[in-house]
C-alpha cells in the first residue's frame, strides 16, 4: 500500500515570519494594511515577535529606527503600500544619517499588477534608492531565505542602515515547500585596522601636543564607551562626542570635552581647529559637527588628521586625511587598547586635558534661571533626579539646547537624539524605549511643533502601558525658525507662530496622566507625580517664549540683527 507522502509547505508570509524568528527579532513595529494581510496572520503564530502598533507609519518606522539604536540589531518596521511607505519614509531617513540598522518590509501590488500604476503601487527602489542601502522585493516565497538573511547582514555591516523589502501580495499567500534553511543570527563580518594603522596612529599620538578625538557615527556600544575612556586616559587625550552622540563617552569622565554639536562651545571648536592632531572616531565629522564645515579646511585639513569609519568609500570623501583607516570605531579602540599604555608618561599633555574639561564644565553649568518658569531651574532639578541609566529623547527644536547642553549623559544609549535634526522623534523613540527595555526611566523632550507632529503615539503609549515621562516645552512657535527669522529677517515674523491645544487636557484624553507647570516651584511636585505613575505621563511646560535660547531673548537678537 502506498503511504501518503505529507509534502510541509509554507507561504510566502509563514516563510518570512520563519526567517524573523530565526533572526531572533522580538519586537516589530507596524501599522497593519491589506497589503500584507498574510504576515499579519502568520504573526499570529508567532507569539515571541512582541508587536507595536502605532498610529502613523512615521511613528513605527521611527520606534524601529530607535530599537536599532539601542539594540544594535535591526529595527524591524512593517507597512503597507505607497501611503504607509511615504508615511515611514520619515523614519528611514533617520536610519540612513543616523547610520542606524532597520528593515522596513513593505506591502507592494501582486506581481502580475506591476508597472500599470495599480492601486497604492509604488517603484521602491525609485522611492528609496538614496535613503536605503539596498532596496529589493521578494518575488518568490523560495527567495525569501536568501532576502531577510541579506536584508539584516546589510543593514548591521560596515556603515549601517535602512533596508526595505517590498512584499508583493499574492507572493505572501503563495506555497512553497522549499521552508527556510535553519540560519544562524545574522552578524555582520567586521573589518579591523591592520598593525601598521595602529602604530602609525599611536606614534602620531605619542609626539602631539594638543590631539583631540571626536566620536560618533553608528554600531558603538557600551564595552566600546568603556574602551574609549580607558584609552583616552592612558593617552591623556581629551574627547569630545558628535552631535547627539553625547552618551559615546560618559560626561563625567575627566576626559571629556564637550560635545560638537549646533552651537557649539567655542572654546571647544577653537581646540578642534588648532589640534594638531585630529582624530574622528566613527563620525563623518558632517555639517553639525563641523559648525558648517568650518573647523576643517577642505580636502586638505591643517591638523594631522586620522580618519577611523566603517565605510571606506566615506574616507577621503570630505576631508583628505593623512591616515585613513577603514574599520568600525568600537573594534579600533579596542584594537589600540591592545597595544598597552604609551610606553612615556604623557604627563605635559594631562594639563591640557584637565583644561578641555574644564571648558565643558564651564559651558555645561546651569545659567541663571530666568522668568516665571525657569527652564535653567527645571533642567538643574532633573540632572539631580534622574537615575544615570534615565533614557532621554527628543526631536528636534530650540528646547533641545537645554537638553543636550545641560544634562548629563554617562551610560551608553541613555540619549536617543535624531542626527538627522527631524522633528516629532522624541515620542516614537520613547516608546521603543520603554517597549524594549522595561524598568528604565524614559524622558521625552519636545517642543510645542515637535510633539505634535507624532503626537498621536501616545495612544499606543496607553495602548501598551508604556512607562514614560513627556516634557513639552510650550512656546507657542516653531522657536527655531523663528530665531533664525530674527537673525536673518529680524522683526519680520513669518509663518512661525503656533496655535496649540492644552497639552495636559490632550494627554488625559488619550489616558495618560497631563499637568501645566506654569511656575518654577511647581515642577519639582508635578514631577515627583509624574514618575510615581505607572504608565505614560505628561507635563507641559509654558515658557515665556521671549526667551528663545537658554542665553538669549528675542529682543536682543532682533536688535543685534538690525544694527548689522
Ligand atoms: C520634520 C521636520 N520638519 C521641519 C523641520 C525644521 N524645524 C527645525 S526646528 C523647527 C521648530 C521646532 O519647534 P518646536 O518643536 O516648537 O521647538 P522650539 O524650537 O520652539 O523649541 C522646525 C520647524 C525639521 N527639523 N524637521
Amino acid at each position: 500500500m502506498n503511504e501518503m507522502i505529507k509534502i510541509e509547505t509554507l507561504t510566502g508570509a509563514q516563510c518570512l515570519v520563519d526567517c524573523l524568528l530565526q533572526q531572533e527579532v522580538d519586537q516589530c513595529f507596524l501599522v497593519p494594511g491589506e497589503s500584507y494581510l498574510a504576515v499579519l496572520d502568520a504573526l499570529t503564530d508567532a507569539p515571541q515577535i512582541e508587536l507595536t502598533v502605532c498610529r502613523q507609519e512615521g511613528g513605527a518606522a521611527m520606534m524601529a529606527e530607535a530599537y536599532g539604536k539601542l539594540t544594535g540589531r535591526p529595527g524591524i518596521c512593517m507597512v503597507t503600500r505607497g501611503p504607509g511607505a511615504t508615511n515611514a519614509s520619515a523614519g528611514l531617513h533617520i536610519a540612513r544619517q543616523d547610520a542606524t540598522p532597520m528593515i522596513l518590509f513593505v506591502g507592494q501590488v501582486a506581481r502580475d499588477m506591476r508597472e500599470r500604476e495599480a492601486f497604492q503601487e509604488i517603484d521602491y527602489r525609485r522611492m528609496f534608492g538614496q535613503v536605503a542601502k539596498w532596496v529589493a522585493e521578494v518575488d518568490s516565497p523560495q527567495r525569501m531565505s536568501e532576502m531577510v538573511s541579506r536584508a539584516f547582514h546589510v543593514a548591521m555591516s560596515g556603515r549601517p542602515g535602512p533596508v526595505v523589502l517590498a512584499l508583493p501580495e499574492d507572493m505572501l499567500v503563495e506555497p512553497t515547500d522549499a521552508i527556510p534553511p535553519k540560519l544562524a543570527v545574522a552578524r555582520p563580518a567586521v573589518a579591523a585596522p591592520t598593525g601598521t594603522d595602529l602604530q602609525v596612529l599611536l606614534a602620531k599620538l605619542a609626539t602631539a601636543s594638543n590631539p583631540m578625538i571626536v566620536v560618533g557615527g553608528g554600531a558603538w556600544t557600551d564595552k566600546a564607551r568603556q574602551d574609549l575612556q580607558t584609552f583616552a586616559s592612558d593617552w591623556a587625550v581629551p574627547v569630545a562626542a558628535s552631535f547627539r552622540c553625547q552618551d559615546f563617552f560618559d560626561n563625567t569622565h575627566p576626559c571629556y570635552a564637550g560635545d560638537a554639536g549646533i552651537g557649539i562651545n567655542p572654546s571647544l571648536a577653537a581646540r578642534i581647529r588648532s589640534a594638531d592632531l585630529l582624530i574622528l572616531l566613527g563620525t563623518r565629522f558632517s555639517e553639525m559637527e563641523s559648525s558648517g564645515y568650518n573647523l576643517i579646511q577642505i580636502p586638505k585639513p591643517e591638523q594631522d588628521l586620522i580618519h577611523v569609519y566603517p565605510d571606506p568609500e566615506e574616507i577621503g570623501r570630505v576631508y583628505a586625511p593623512a591616515l585613513g583607516i577603514a574599520a568600525p570605531a568600537a573594534e579600533t579602540v579596542a584594537a589600540l587598547l591592545e597595544c598597552g599604555p604609551p610606553t612615556d608618561e604623557p604627563g605635559e599633555r594631562r594639563a591640557y586635558v584637565a583644561t578641555c574639561n574644564t571648558d565643558y564644565h564651564a559651558w555645561a553649568s546651569l545659567p541663571e534661571g530666568q522668568g516665571d518658569l525657569a527652564m535653567a531651574e527645571v533642567m538643574g532639578h532633573l540632572k539631580d533626579v534622574l537615575p544615570d541609566d534615565a533614557i532621554v529623547t527628543n526631536g528636534a527644536g530650540n528646547y533641545t539646547v537645554w537638553v543636550h547642553r545641560f544634562l548629563n549623559y554617562r551610560q551608553f544609549r541613555t540619549q536617543l537624539a535624531p542626527i538627522s535634526g527631524s522633528m516629532g522623534y522624541g515620542l516614537p523613540a520613547a516608546v521603543a524605549a520603554a517597549r524594549t527595555w522595561p524598568g528604565r526611566q524614559v524622558v521625552c523632550f519636545a517642543g510645542d511643533g515637535c510633539f505634535l507632529m507624532h503626537g498621536q503615539e501616545l495612544a499606543t503609549a496607553v495602548k501598551y502601558n508604556a512607562d514614560l515621562n513627556v516634557i513639552v516645552v510650550n512656546n507657542g512657535m516653531y522657536g527655531t525658525i523663528r530665531m533664525h527669522q530674527e537673525r536673518n529677517y529680524p522683526g519680520r515674523v513669518s509663518a512661525t507662530d503656533l496655535v496649540n491645544p492644552d497639552f495636559a487636557m490632550l494627554a488625559e484624553s488619550y489616558g495618560c496622566t497631563g499637568e501645566t507647570v506654569t511656575r518654577t516651584e511647581q515642577f519639582a511636585a508635578a514631577w515627583d507625580r509624574a514618575c510615581a505613575y505607572s504608565g505614560p505621563s505628561l507635563i507641559e511646560l509654558r515658557v515665556d517664549p521671549e526667551l528663545i535660547t537658554p542665553t538669549q531673548t528675542i529682543q536682543g537678537l532682533r536688535h543685534a540683527s538690525q544694527k548689522q
